[in-house]
């Protein structure tokens, strides 16, 4: 209960700023001869609409929660998947490592590990991965369901999947649930097991081609986030501005590791510099 209220409060509060702060955000977000990538425009627009409409079911970040009850005989242990590489112990049902992160790029085979942890004797487990694919807050979507393994007791699972060419680029959830006997749902509340999350920044292969590279495959995650942030790009000569609704410059960094713990909770516009290059995403300091 008490994560499900700390989920809930979040986004009450991310709500209430996204409705108070509609006005004053055009003025500095449109500019000429900039350059945005499609995702980009596509989450600026996608916020802005937001405010106008208040759709609740677009704050995207709030996901449903999931947890196993008990830890008491199994728990997750160990995910590995491409830079993920996160051993982990009993963290009470449900551990959210969505700061950890890595890069998968469309139509490439990706192996996921997964160790389960035992406290003694060795009992069936079942693993369910799920990636928001389309990013819109839920892992319920046609192929977000990324791996399904009914009932192991082997030491860890061994996966591939492939991420499938209608996936969103950028930065998305990725939950990995173990449940003792029985496939999960990615919203279950179950007895015995455990749930992690983490994040994955999606690329295209095509976008890797472009002639300027870094604009198009950039990201901030975690978002919403409370203590950091990271800008995910490969040009490590960046330049990045936080600024409040107000437009009111608060963090100026060449770092691609942003601390934002002392800024207030709310909504705040982060410009990244990438040369000629200037993109704009919207940040939640939650
Ligand atoms: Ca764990
Ligand atoms: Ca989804
Ligand atoms: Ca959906």
């Amino acid at each position: 209960m008490k994560k499900k209220y700390k989920v809930l409060s979040s986004y009450i509060i991310a709500l209430l700023l996204l409705t108070s702060s509609a006005n004053s955000q055009d003025e500095y977000i449109i500019e000429d001869n900039l350059l945005y990538s499609n995702d980009l425009i596509t989450q600026v627009n996608f916020l802005f609409s937001n405010e106008k409409n208040n759709d609740n079911a677009s704050l995207s970040p709030v996901y449903k929660a999931s947890k196993g009850k008990s830890v008491n005989d199994e728990w997750i242990r160990k995910v590995v998947l491409g830079d993920i590489n996160n051993k982990s112990e009993r963290d009470n049902g449900y551990a959210d490592f969505s700061t950890q992160s890595t890069n998968i790029i469309i139509g490439e085979k990706q192996e996921i590990v997964i160790h389960p942890g035992w406290t003694g004797t060795i009992y069936q487990e079942s693993y369910c991965v799920w990636i928001d694919y389309n990013q819109d807050g839920d892992f319920e979507d046609a192929n977000e369901q990324v791996v399904a393994v009914n009932k192991s007791k082997e030491n860890f699972i061994k996966e591939n999947f492939v991420v499938p060419a209608t996936a969103k680029t950028g930065a998305t959830r990725m939950r990995v649930s173990m449940k003792y006997t029985g496939l999960p749902s990615s919203d279950e509340n179950f007895d015995f097991g455990e749930v992690e999350d983490y994040t994955v920044v999606i690329t295209s292969q095509d976008l890797l081609g472009v002639k300027n590279p870094a604009s198009e495959i950039i990201s901030i995650y975690p978002n919403p986030s409370s203590n950091f942030i990271n800008v995910n790009t490969n040009d490590s000569n960046i330049i990045v501005e936080i600024f409040s609704n107000s437009g009111v410059l608060l963090i100026n960094s060449n770092e691609n590791k942003i601390d934002i713990s002392d800024l207030s909770k709310g909504v705040y516009t982060v410009k990244v510099i990438l040369g000629e290059n200037i993109l704009y995403q919207k940040l939640t300091k939650i």
